[in-house]
Formats: C-alpha cells, sequence, structure tokens
C-alpha cells in the first residue's frame, strides 16, 4: 500500500496563455485517496518548479503525474528525468496516456499507466501497492513486458465522487485571467459527448458515452467555490438542456451571483431559445461553440452532425441574451485550400461571433483522423512536440503560407475596433463582470477568511 502520494501537474504556462486555471484531474484522484493514505501533495507547474526539493522533503513513495497535451511531451521528460533521480514508483495517467498507453511505457521511467478516469483505479491500485489485479491499469512485467489489464466500467454514479480537493492547493498559487487579475476557478459537471467527430480526442477516452452530476450536486459544488469566474470544462455542457434548466433554476433560487464560461454545441442553444435565456440570468455569460466549418460537406466528413442554420441561430440566441461567443473553426482537411481559409473569415464575419480563432486540423494521435491521414501519407510529421495546432497535414497550401493567411485573418478580425464594439454592446455584461472584480477586490482588502470544507481557506486567493 503506498501511503504519501505526490501528484504533478507538469503544465508550465507559455507566452501567449491567458488564463491560469485549476486543474481538477489531480484533485479529483487525491479526494478519492484521503481516506486511506498519510499525505498528498499536489504540485501545480503553471506555478511552481520545484520538483526536486518537494521530492527530497515531502518524501512520497508514489509519483503520479497527468499528461493532457501530445505536444507536451518534452515537458512529460523534462519531469521524468527530475523524478528518475528517485527510486520512487511513477505512474502516469490522463488523455494521452489512455489512448497511447504503448507509447508512453516505451519510457522505462514509467512503470504504469492508469487509462481513462482515474478515480477508482487510483484507489485500489494505491491500497493494494501492486498493478496485477487493477483493471484499467497497463504496466510492464518483470519480464519488461507490456501487460493491459482489462478495461475498468465507467463510473457508474458521478455524484458518489467526493469533490475535487480544492483545499490542497497551495495558497501562493494564483488561478487567474492574466489581464485582469481576476480569480477563476473549474468546474466538471458532465463527462464525455456522445458524438462521434473523427478529430475529437475526448470522444475517444470517453468512447462516445455522456454522463452527469445531479443539479443539486453540481449546485452545491459552486457554493463552496469562493471565485466568481467559473470555467466549466465539460466537453458538451449542454448535451441535456433539461438538466441545464434545472441546474440554472438552482443557482437562481439559490440567488448564486457567479458568472460561468461553457463550451456548446449550436444545436443545443438553437433549439432551445428560452433555456439560452435562463441560462443568461443564472451567469452564463460565455460560450465556446465549435463551429469548425462553413462548409457542410466538410461538417459532414468529420462526423460533426451539425448545419449551419443552428449556427446561426445559436448566434442570434446569444447575443440575444448577452451571452459572448467565441468560435473555434479548424481548417487543412484533405480537400481544403488558401480559398478556405477566407471563406472562413467571411462566414464569421456574416454570422458576427464575438471572437474568432482558426485552428489548423491537428490530428491528435490515437483519433480517427489521425489514422486516416497517416494511412494516407499525409502527415507532414509524426513528433507529438508539433501536435499543438502547429501544421502536420499536407494540404495544397504550405504551413508557412498557412500560419500567415490563419493569423492575419484572426488579427484583422478581432481588431481593436472590434473589440470597442463588442464592449458598447456588451456594456451590462460588462458592467456585471467589473461588479464581480469589484467584490472580489474589495472582498481581498478585507482578508476575510471563509471556512471552505472544514479548513480556514484565505479569501485573498478567491
Ligand atoms: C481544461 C482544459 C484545458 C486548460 C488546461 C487544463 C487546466 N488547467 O484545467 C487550458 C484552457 C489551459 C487548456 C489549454 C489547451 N488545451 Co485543453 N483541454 C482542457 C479540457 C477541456 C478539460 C481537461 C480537464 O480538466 N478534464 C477534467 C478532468 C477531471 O479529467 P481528465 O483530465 O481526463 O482527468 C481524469 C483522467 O484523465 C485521469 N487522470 C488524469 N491525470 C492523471 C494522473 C494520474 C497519476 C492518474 C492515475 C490519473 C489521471 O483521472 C482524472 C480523473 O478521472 C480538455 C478536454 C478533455 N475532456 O480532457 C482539453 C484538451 C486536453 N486540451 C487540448 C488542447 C489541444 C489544448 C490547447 C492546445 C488548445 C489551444 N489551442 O491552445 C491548449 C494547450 C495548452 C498548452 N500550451 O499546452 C486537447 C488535447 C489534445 C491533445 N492530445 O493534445 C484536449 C483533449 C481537447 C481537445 N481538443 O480534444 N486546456
Ligand atoms: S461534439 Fe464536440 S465534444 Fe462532442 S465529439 Fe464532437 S467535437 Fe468532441
Amino acid at each position: 500500500m503506498f501511503k504519501r502520494i505526490l501528484l504533478i501537474y507538469p503544465h508550465k504556462v507559455k507566452p501567449g496563455e491567458v488564463i491560469r486555471p485549476p486543474y481538477l484531474g489531480l484533485e479529483y484522484l487525491a479526494a478519492n485517496i484521503e481516506d486511506i493514505v498519510n499525505d498528498i501533495k499536489i504540485v501545480d507547474m503553471q506555478f511552481s518548479n520545484n520538483v526536486i526539493n518537494t521530492i527530497k522533503k515531502f518524501q512520497p513513495d508514489l509519483i503520479g503525474i497527468s499528461w493532457l497535451f501530445t505536444s507536451r511531451i518534452n515537458e512529460i521528460k523534462e519531469i521524468l528525468k527530475l523524478t528518475s533521480q528517485f527510486d520512487i514508483y511513477t505512474i502516469i495517467g490522463g488523455i494521452v496516456p489512455t489512448i497511447c498507453p504503448d507509447d508512453v511505457l516505451s519510457d522505462n521511467r514509467i512503470n504504469a499507466v492508469i487509462r481513462g478516469e482515474g478515480e477508482e483505479t487510483f484507489r485500489q491500485f494505491v491500497k493494494e501497492g501492486k498493478p496485477n489485479n487493477v483493471l484499467g491499469i497497463s504496466f510492464r512485467d518483470e519480464e519488461g513486458k507490456i501487460i493491459h489489464n482489462l478495461d475498468r466500467p465507467r463510473i457508474k454514479n458521478l455524484d458518489s465522487l467526493p469533490y475535487p480537493a480544492r483545499h490542497l492547493r497551495d495558497k501562493r498559487y494564483k488561478y487567474k485571467i492574466f489581464y485582469w487579475n481576476v480569480a477563476v476557478d473549474s468546474l466538471l459537471t458532465s463527462r464525455g459527448c456522445y458524438f462521434k467527430c473523427d478529430f475529437c480526442y475526448p470522444a475517444k477516452f470517453y468512447r462516445n458515452i455522456w454522463r452527469s452530476r445531479s443539479p443539486e450536486n453540481i449546485v452545491n459544488e459552486i457554493k463552496k467555490i469562493p471565485a466568481k469566474l467559473i470555467f466549466i470544462w465539460d466537453d458538451n455542457f449542454t448535451a441535456d438542456m433539461v438538466r441545464v434548466e434545472e441546474i440554472c433554476d438552482l443557482l437562481i433560487k439559490e440567488g448564486i451571483s457567479k458568472l460561468y464560461a461553457i463550451q456548446a454545441r449550436a444545436d443545443a442553444f438553437s433549439n432551445h431559445p428560452q433555456i439560452v435565456s435562463k441560462m443568461s440570468k443564472a451567469g452564463f455569460a460565455g460560450v465556446l461553440l465549435g463551429i469548425e466549418s462553413p462548409s457542410i460537406a466538410q461538417l459532414d466528413k468529420c462526423h460533426k452532425h451539425q448545419n449551419i442554420k443552428d449556427v446561426k441561430e445559436a448566434i442570434k440566441i446569444s447575443h440575444k441574451h448577452k451571452i459572448i461567443v467565441s468560435s473555434s473553426f479548424m481548417v487543412g482537411d484533405l480537400n481544403e485550400t488558401e480559398e478556405d481559409i477566407t471563406k472562413i473569415y467571411r462566414f464569421a464575419k456574416e454570422i458576427n461571433v464575438d471572437f474568432l480563432n482558426i485552428f489548423p486540423l491537428t490530428p491528435f494521435p490515437g483519433t480517427d483522423k489521425y489514422e486516416e491521414l497517416k494511412n494516407k501519407g499525409l502527415l507532414i510529421t509524426t513528433d507529438w512536440q508539433r501536435f499543438f495546432y502547429t501544421h502536420v497535414v499536407r494540404t495544397p497550401i504550405t504551413p508557412e503560407r498557412f500560419e500567415l493567411l490563419r493569423t492575419n485573418y484572426v488579427k484583422q478580425y478581432n481588431s481593436l475596433l472590434h473589440h470597442v464594439k463588442l464592449f458598447w454592446f456588451f456594456r451590462s455584461r460588462a458592467i456585471q463582470m467589473l461588479k464581480t472584480l469589484l467584490r472580489i477586490k474589495s472582498h481581498a482588502k478585507k482578508r476575510t477568511y471563509r471556512k471552505y470544507n472544514g479548513l480556514k481557506y484565505d479569501g485573498k486567493q478567491s
């Protein structure tokens, strides 16, 4: 049995990253083993580089690392260089090792991989101290052979999980949006998505199953979160709009005044305008719509199951209720050309999204898209480091030209004048945000302390 657990979130902040949200994955794992271990520590490398000293001081008997982004492979190697100086069992989990366990275990410094949702698997592994009988683990046996234990069934009832162990956060960490110094927190109300877009990682990770927590369980957690701005990281928060309405009703009834940003599908908004109106009242201020493409043929090709009418309607409804729409488009699939980037720009203008993001199609290893393009010999590289929305697919456009066009269009769209217009249109929302911000500041000044999960929680950090 392991007793002293060190968990590492190895995501150093890179230039241009404006938000530093808390990562919930490790906090979920920690909350689920607190009753069976002596001590747990989480190092969040968004704020701390002190891995060696932490290991020396804390003396863990197990190290757990998260791996979310394929492109961060070098960072993972750097961490392993440090951790492997000590003779400590090292286990890795997250979206990348789940989908590519053999690639990940080819590094001898990693003893085991936990595939899929970690809570139950990690708990059993920590209890048993060895992987042999634990479902959902891949490991190397004494002869060095990689063994994949059978998959673990998904957690049936998400309400049965304890809330993420936010009380383990180091008080010196400042989770915030850089420019505005607004404290933020993260929340996860559901897991997975039942669509099967061929470029999507979460779809593969959760095997097209969507599960949700109950509205009561979610709102009780929100009540305990001091931050006023909450990012809801669900892949598809709006998968069940009846549930969304219930959450809004509860938030309104309880008089909870916070702001939320979500990721959603356009059809959920276009089919439920009354619920969108309620969302706005409950504090839902921003939505990221994965619009992907203005071309219905391209949307069908990647199995997005989305139509242009819904997209247009969703934006109109969001604007009617003063919900800010950020958009994500993808370009660079097999038959796409320079003209497709221009089309996206024109389309974004026409439908009037508030923020335009265009990403080169990135077929992450393990997705169907990756297999398709690799088999057709259309990948420029298979180097994981480059799977960071840099150009990895061979299209008629050169990567340099592609990047130039993409950046120019995005800059042109998100111009200063556009921001001024946005500010004017969303002035009521902006005032609401400002009020929230001021409340945080005055709260910080008073240095009040809140009770949080039975522990003293420094109001300053909220
Ligand atoms: C939140 C988030 C972010 C946050 C960062 C994370 C944070 N601080 O919270 C921010 C906004 C910064 C971010 C940025 C980016 N992101 Co992002 N992000 C996500 C998102 C939506 C949710 C992750 C999450 O919190 N999940 C909730 C937790 C509870 O689940 P989990 O992470 O899977 O953890 C569970 C298990 O995996 C396991 N587990 C995890 N770690 C460990 C460790 C151990 C030891 C064990 C045992 C188990 C275990 O147990 C956990 C509990 O069940 C995912 C989508 C997704 N569904 O994963 C994309 C995702 C990870 N992001 C992605 C991408 C591409 C990006 C960006 C490149 C986007 C961009 N254009 O800039 C950047 C990259 C940042 C960088 N510079 O490298 C991709 C990654 C694809 C890939 N293979 O690389 C994803 C999968 C979305 C997608 N497009 O498909 N992201
Ligand atoms: S709808 Fe969104 S989350 Fe769901 S599979 Fe498609 S891209 Fe992924």
